[in-house]
């Protein structure tokens, strides 16, 4: 749960409370098997000259498919049973990035960045296993040495979560939902694998404006004023950007980017596949620098999650859409009638009231242009990565009463996970569908809760006062059945090369919580002297490889707002954090040859999830039409900035998710009279929708339609649909529809 809102939150909660009703039927029912070298300077073919700085590594970058099921399958994100896919705006992908040392092959690492939600156990398992699969030149990789970070995009499919919590509002675990991920993820690994060659790294930073700000500002004011000078802003404006450029040409392969903001732009109701923000960023750096003398073939751009916990990038603030015009308040986000449903954050083009499209796409766009021009500055102002050290280290740690110091030498200790009752009331960018408040540290208002979360489970007494001043709500971390809701044990890992090391993150850490975090790591690192003479410089990513909800300061864990309520592990969560990653890093040492233990294994769940989606059973042609027959036909002609519809019959996309292709396409008309396709499921402006018209006779259409723009040439144009029907007996098979021809003036 992301963001939530209760999204997470209420929705979340209120289908916990849904599936505890219904837990004795469904128990009785199926388990679905259920050292730094001196700038030089190279020519290039085209007489310029380009910096080449710093030491060569081996670089590669590759991209997969991970669209999953787009139709009849909740979301992950917001928690929300109601959110349930109906189409695709943009497919989503897997971007992998390698860096590997030259001349020892088994120095490297891997840094994946999903559009989905978050990493995850299950997913993570099924990456390991299938990059293992891929033989013997694949043996460099495994568990130290991938990372498997999320966007946090709240607009993907979900029900593919290893533990049972987020997998209530979406029935269960879905196989093909789970698959999609994985396959995708690890083709990202084997494309990167490929294109290794030798190369440069070199990183710089920007201010990006008007994409995130603060959603728990009354929390973060709980900080150390002190503390709090040292920063101008109260989220991290900075977006910090790491080139991968080959040897041979000096051209760019990739760039791979951390900057903090909610993958909450597209709203809850929104029911579209795609990455959200940071899959538009990255979807419009791939595009600009098509074609580019200065960008290989292949070209990767990664956006990755930072420090997100309490960020949003709904930057116009939060209001009550309840006629009174008024801010939401400032402490408990609730509104004039004492509830947080009406409370909803705004983005950039909210007013447009399109469920969010417009805004995410701005906000996209703000990080895409940021990037763009440090990119295109780099060759005079970046630091190269500098010192042929290539290490990582992962580990497994169970948080149920870890216990250590803190630096002053009190002890302290971690907990059982559990979320709190402000978890129920969510955030500015997901208000709750009950009646909890924000900073509720007490009882909350609405009995129905008090109920449900009793009849969870009550929290032992040892959980009760370890959460304290946490009011527990759901006690996840103490309940295993039918197997365990939420993550106990979680990765503890870090990736290095050369002075750069990128904490890889299992929690959506807040603001202040990343700060304390990179700087005990940058601090451990110079006092270890582990990047010589080179400053260290420390990024955080994630929420990766297990999604274990949100790590806030103990300053802010003591208001209780969302993030607070939503810090599994107690008030010493992120102590603990900087403990675990401290503790293993002299293994990244230049001469290290050790690893730490690996510490206990987490369960998996892949095999004995509860599912409770039905598969497509048929889907048939009413009488006299055809499949990919084109029922509604586009106009004869369009002006520039119109939105093309096609309506076709349809098919349930569920029968093939044709990763790598497409479902839609526009095709333009070529001089020859040939057709050239210009847009697929790739690009933001083709939406593809699906709609079941007749669930007993299995019809369904699926309109097309393409949002053109003052970028698109004038000409004439057709939409292509490509689909798969499902008889009731027999086999999948595949159609295409055609629409007619129009124009675009
Ligand atoms: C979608 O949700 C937003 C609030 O997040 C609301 O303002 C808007 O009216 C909703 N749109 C529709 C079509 O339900
Ligand atoms: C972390 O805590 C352990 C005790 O659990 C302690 O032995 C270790 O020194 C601590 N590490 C750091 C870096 O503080
Ligand atoms: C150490 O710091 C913690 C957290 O600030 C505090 O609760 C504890 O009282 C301190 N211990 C001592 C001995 O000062
Ligand atoms: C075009 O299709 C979309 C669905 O993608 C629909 O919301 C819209 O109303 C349609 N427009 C027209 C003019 O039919
Ligand atoms: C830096 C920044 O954008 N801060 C914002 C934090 O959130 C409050 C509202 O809660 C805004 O007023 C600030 O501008």
């Amino acid at each position: 749960m992301a963001s939530s809102r209760v999204g997470q939150g209420a929705a979340g909660v209120r289908a916990v409370a849904l599936s505890t009703l219904t837990f004795f039927l469904l128990a009785t029912l199926t388990f679905a098997q259920l050292g730094a070298a001196s700038p030089r300077f190279e020519p290039r073919g085209d007489h310029q000259q380009r910096a080449a700085k710093g030491d060569k590594y081996l670089v590669g970058v590759g991209k997969g498919d991970i669209t999953g099921p787009v139709v009849e399958i909740n979301f992950a994100g917001y928690a929300s049973t109601d959110q349930v896919g109906t189409g695709l705006r943009q497919r989503i992908y897997s971007r992998a990035f390698i860096v590997g040392e030259v001349g020892n092959p088994k120095n490297r690492f891997v840094y994946l960045v999903l559009d989905t939600q978050a990493g995850d156990t299950a997913v993570r398992n099924g990456i390991l296993e299938g990059v293992a699969a891929l033989g013997s030149a694949y043996s460099v990789y495994g568990k130290a040495n991938i990372a498997v970070t999320g966007t946090h995009s709240h607009s993907g499919p979900g029900a593919w979560f290893n533990y049972l919590l987020p997998q209530v509002t979406s029935l269960g675990f879905n196989q093909q939902s789970y698959q999609a991920v994985v396959d995708g993820a690890v083709l990202s690994i084997k494309r990167a694998h490929e294109s290794l060659q030798e190369g440069y790294l070199d990183f710089g930073t920007t201010k990006i404006t008007g994409a995130n700000i603060n959603r728990s500002l009354y929390a973060y004011l709980a900080n150390p004023a002190a503390e709090r000078a040292q920063y101008a802003d109260d989220v991290d404006k900075d977006l910090t950007l790491l080139r991968f450029q080959r040897a041979s040409d000096l051209k760019s392969i990739g760039v791979l980017t951390w900057f903090p903001t909610h993958g909450t732009s597209m709203l809850g109701n929104n029911t579209h596949v795609s990455g959200d923000n940071k899959g538009v960023a990255a979807y419009l750096f791939e595009q600009s620098v098509k074609g580019s003398s200065q960008a290989a073939d292949g070209f990767v751009a990664g956006f990755s999650q930072a420090n997100v916990g309490d960020t949003t990038p709904n930057v116009l603030g939060a209001y009550c859409d309840d006629g009174s015009g008024q801010m939401c308040n400032f402490e408990t986000s609730v509104c004039g009638d004492g509830k947080s449903q009406s409370c909803h954050g705004r983005g950039p083009e909210f007013q447009k009231l399109d469920l969010g499209v417009s805004s995410c796409f701005e906000v996209g766009r703000r990080q895409f242009a940021g990037a763009k021009s440090l990119y295109d500055s780099l060759d005079s102002t970046s630091t190269p990565i500098v010192g042929s050290t290539i290490k990582s280290f992962h580990y497994f740690q169970d948080m149920q009463y870890f216990k250590f110091p803190l630096s002053n030498g009190t002890i302290v200790q971690t907990c059982p996970a559990a979320l709190g009752y402000s978890f129920a009331a969510g955030t500015s960018d997901g208000p709750g569908a009950f009646d909890f408040t924000q900073g509720d540290s007490g009882a909350p208002n609405n009995p129905l809760w008090q109920v449900v979360s009793g009849l969870l489970r009550a929290p032992s007494a040892a959980q009760t006062a370890c959460q304290e001043p946490k009011p527990v709500l759901l006690d996840v971390g103490e309940m295993s059945t039918p197997y365990a809701w939420s993550p106990n044990i979680i990765d503890v890992q870090t990736l290095r090369v050369g002075q750069l090391l990128i904490i890889v993150s299992p929690a959506e850490a807040s603001t202040m919580a990343g700060r304390r975090w990179r700087s005990a790591v940058k601090s451990a690192a110079s006092s270890l002297s582990l990047t010589g003479t080179a400053e260290p410089l420390v990024v955080l990513g994630g929420p990766a490889n297990t999604y274990s909800h949100y790590a806030v300061t103990p300053e802010e864990y003591t208001i209780q707002r969302y993030e607070g309520a939503s810090t599994l592990y107690g008030m010493w969560t992120l102590p603990a954090f900087i403990n675990l990653t401290l503790s293993a890093l002299p293994h990244l040492a230049p001469g290290a040859t050790t690893a730490p233990s690996p510490g206990p294994s987490p369960p998996d769940n892949r095999k004995n999830s509860l599912s409770f989606q039905t598969g497509v059973v048929l889907d048939a042609a009413p009488i006299g039409q055809s499949f990919g027959q084109c029922t509604g036909q586009p106009k004869a002609q369009y002006a520039r900035g119109a939105v093309v519809n096609a309506t076709f019959v349809g098919a349930n996309p569920r029968n093939n998710l044709r990763l790598e292709g497409t479902f839609a396409a526009v095709e333009r008309k070529e001089e020859n009279g040939g057709w050239k396709r210009v847009r697929s499921d790739e690009d933001w402006s083709l939406i593809y929708t699906w709609t079941r018209t007749n669930s007993v006779l299995g019809h369904s259409v699926v309109i097309i339609s393409w949002e053109t723009g003052a970028q698109d040439a004038a000409g004439t144009y057709r939409i292509k649909y490509y689909g798969d029907s499902k008889p009731f007996i027999g086999n999948i098979k595949a159609f295409e529809g055609t629409s007619g021809e129009f124009t675009l003036v």
